[in-house]
């Protein structure tokens, strides 16, 4: 860490850094508040933290457009949020109410919001790559210029459904940036004692897609490389993959007595924090002031305040409506 912090690094971008912080830190204290109502039943269901992996979706939604789609997983709060859809939407589908941006019927697992592009949230692991390579194709046939991003897990490369994607979006030059979030683990399994090969970059460069690997922890270095990414299959380059390595904080889920990994594994990757590392980084540069901090911690805390009251004052969907959205309504 010490080494790191010598590095000479680029000049930052002061107002840029702030906004990057913040939306960081949006996605941790929205997670910690979950987490808290979880436990008062108040949120039920399954719910999957995404603490410790917050640089990932807030670096790499800067380098999307609002045409551009994304496809994501069950882990998928922080793109939610980065994306744009409202802490209220989101909260207020955590409890199940109908004010949720799905209605209340998905859940954490299922926020989608057809207004901002994002196409879930999703149960199936690898689910989201046949789904991408699907809009990414559309998009292709109708000759729009916009490309879909595709945030998936690193225990996704077991799927039979992620070398399928990857061949058929290769092989018709789909506009899609696939977007490996390897957090080690797939639940309690880690990479290694699941895959052969365990450089997932290489499972992509045998479809002859661009790949490489991103340090996932750094929210500048996923913006950068996002943005090289996008930009290059935006030009008609084809797919392009790149690997996130990043961490998870947290259990798995709610569920997880966490019996895989060491908590000195644990400690070891905290100190590498993508929040306190674009703190120091601004301090490095005397960008940084203290009172940034106070005031940026106090307007999530009222912006997340906000969400839990109108998630309380929110409606339950009645029981009438069960069948509704099932089958197409007669128009
Ligand atoms: C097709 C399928 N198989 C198994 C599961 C059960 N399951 C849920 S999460 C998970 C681990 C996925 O790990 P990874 O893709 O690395 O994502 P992470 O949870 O680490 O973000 C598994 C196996 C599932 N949801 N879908
Ligand atoms: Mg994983």
């Amino acid at each position: 860490m010490a080494q790191r912090a010598k590095r000479q690094q680029p000049s930052l971008d002061r107002e840029h850094a702030l906004h990057l912080l913040n939306q960081m830190l949006r996605i941790r204290r929205l997670e910690e508040k979950c987490a808290e109502l979880y436990q008062a039943t108040k949120i039920r269901g399954f719910l999957h933290l995404y603490i410790g992996e917050e640089a990932v979706a807030v670096g790499a939604m800067q380098a999307l457009k609002p045409e551009d789609a994304i496809v994501a997983t069950y882990r998928e709060h922080g793109h939610a949020l980065a994306r744009g859809v409202s802490v209220n939407a989101i909260m207020a589908e955590m409890y199940g109410k109908m004010d949720g941006c799905s209605r209340g019927r998905g859940g954490s697992m299922h926020l989608f919001d057809a207004a901002t592009r994002f196409y879930g949230g999703n149960a199936i692991v690898g689910g989201a790559l046949p789904l991408a390579v699907g809009l990414a194709l559309a998009d292709k046939i109708a000759g729009r210029e916009q490309i879909t991003a595709c945030f998936f897990g690193e225990g996704a490369v077991a799927e039979g459904e992620f070398h399928e994607s990857l061949n058929l979006a290769a092989l018709w030059k789909l506009p899609v940036l696939f977007c490996c979030e390897n957090n080690l683990y797939a639940m309690g399994t880690a990479l290694s004692r699941s895959e052969s090969e365990t450089d997932i970059c290489l499972k992509a460069a045998a479809f002859e897609i661009p790949a490489w690997p991103v340090d996932g922890m750094d929210v500048l270095a996923v913006e950068d490389a996002t943005h090289r990414a996008a930009t290059a299959v935006r030009a008609g380059g084809g797919p392009h993959f790149l690997e996130y390595r990043t961490y998870r904080f947290r259990a798995h889920s709610m569920y997880d007595p966490e019996l895989y990994r060491e908590k000195q594994e644990v400690e070891e990757w905290k100190k590498r924090d993508p929040i306190g590392n674009l703190v120091q980084r601004l301090k490095e540069q005397n960008l940084w002031q203290e009172e940034d901090w106070a005031r940026m911690e106090e307007e999530v805390a009222r912006e997340i305040a906000k969400s839990i009251e109108f998630a309380e004052a929110g409606s339950w969907e009645p029981v009438e409506d069960l069948t509704r959205f099932v089958y197409s309504e007669a128009h």
